[in-house]
């Protein structure tokens, strides 16, 4: 069987729906590429999708062939797989049971940062305010207090000890995105949280992907209007 040569994100320009996906791929020093789609050329691109929606990965192997994997939540859990960010399993347990629980705490994850890229994606300033901040006030905490439960049962600093697995990154993504839109969140009720943070950050090119690669230029976070605009105006 051919071996995996590189990969290729095919995204917007911005984190989203790809963030942990690049996240993984950074913390594993594996080589790849981010291929930006432009609004001009989606009508076309859309056709040609799977399902008719960005994210897709390219994977690219040494023969020449490659493979396409569409959807954010497959692309995550197959890069976690393939460079070990999944829980290791002891003899005789029920791996597949193991990874499914592991996954769930992702998908936990990935809906509430759903729930804030919809919010962002509402029509008028009034009504993106008005979910930010019943996100902000409700949903978000009751959603990270039962996370700092879980984890407060962690060996820790990770949801899986001191090995660094797909929940972790989804959950520092999310913890960033709300930290955009938010400013500076509270970590006083949740500490296990913030120790979860400081510890993904810690992993090799996780804080440098963060700092340096995060922003690709071209579109930037508005605070005012609660939204992504052009970040040339
Ligand atoms: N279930 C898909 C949803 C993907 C999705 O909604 N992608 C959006 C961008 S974040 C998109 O493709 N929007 C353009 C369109 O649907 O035409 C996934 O998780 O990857």
């Amino acid at each position: 069987m051919a071996t995996v040569e590189s990969y290729e994100i095919h995204y917007w320009p911005i984190h989203g729906r790809s963030d942990v996906s690049r996240m993984l791929l950074e913390a594993a020093g594996k080589p790849y590429k981010n291929v930006f789609i432009g609004s001009a050329e989606w009508a076309t691109l859309k056709k040609q999708q799977r399902f008719g929606h960005t994210p897709w990965l390219v994977v690219k192997y040494t023969d020449g062939t490659s493979k396409t994997l569409w959807e954010q939540l497959a692309i995550d859990v197959y890069l976690a797989e393939t460079f070990g960010f999944m829980p290791s399993t002891e003899a005789g347990e029920d791996e597949a049971f193991s990874r499914a629980f592991c996954v769930a705490h992702h998908t936990s994850w990935l809906e509430l940062s759903d729930k804030f890229g919809v919010a962002m994606g509402l029509p008028t300033l009034e009504e993106r305010r008005e979910q930010i901040n019943k996100l902000r006030n409700d949903v978000a905490p009751l959603h990270m207090s039962f996370h700092e439960k879980i984890l407060a049962e962690s060996k820790g600093p990770f949801y899986y000890g001191e090995k660094p697995t797909l929940p972790d990154f989804m959950a520092l993504s999310t913890y960033l995105r709300m930290e955009e839109l938010l400013g500076e969140c509270s970590h006083e009720q949740f500490p296990n949280l913030l120790k979860l943070n400081e510890a993904v950050l810690k992993v090799p090119h996780v804080a440098d992907y963060v700092q340096k690669r995060r922003d690709f230029g071209v579109i930037r976070f508005d605070k005012d209007q609660l939204k992504g605009v052009p970040a040339k105006q």
